[in-house]
């Protein structure tokens, strides 16, 4: 298949995943980036850097209005994030569900939040909430050439 034809939909589907200050600082990054790799999804984007007040600001822009909304864009900037742009198909739907609830006591064990956090305003992970979101998310905290269309020796026996 010429993976350079295929939208972003289907198989191709795309999703943004952060693992958060809290979580690179615990360790997890291992542990989540392991969790999709078992699953099936693709790595097709990774690095980890220090996100600016106005980066955040605009990542989590639909939330201005809330209350927790400073001290949300305060702790996203309290030291480096993981940001991953992950492809399969219904990634969008499959992340959130292998996430979690957003309040990790809401969260089932199994999920990532259900397993390692407690409080919603350390809950260690961001997934993006559809597909319209991913793809802004995505092009906001990557660049064109950051993101590799490549050929996974394992497809045939993820998808049949
Ligand atoms: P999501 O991350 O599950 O999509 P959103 O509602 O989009 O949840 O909120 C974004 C992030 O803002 C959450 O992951 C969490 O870190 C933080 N947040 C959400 N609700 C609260 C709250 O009530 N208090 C503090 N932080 C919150
Ligand atoms: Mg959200």
């Amino acid at each position: 298949a010429n993976v350079f034809k295929m939208g972003w939909t289907g198989s191709n589907e795309r999703t943004f995943i952060s693992v958060k200050p809290d979580g690179v600082q615990r360790r997890l990054v291992g542990e989540i980036v392991h969790r999709f790799e078992r699953k099936g999804f693709k790595l097709v984007g990774m690095k980890l850097l220090q996100a600016s007040a106005e980066q955040l600001r605009e990542h989590y822009r639909d939330l201005s209005e809330k209350p927790f909304y400073s001290s949300l864009v305060k702790y996203m900037s309290s030291g480096p994030i993981v940001v991953m742009a992950w492809q399969g198909h219904d990634v969008v739907k499959s992340a959130r569900k292998m996430l979690g609830e957003t309040n990790p006591a809401d969260s089932l064990p199994g999920t990532i939040r259900g397993d390692f956090c407690v409080e919603v305003s350390r809950n260690v992970v961001h997934g993006s909430d559809s597909v319209e979101s991913a793809q802004r998310e995505i092009s906001l905290w990557f660049e064109h050439h950051e993101l590799l269309c490549w050929e996974e020796c394992s497809q045939p026996w993820i998808y049949a």
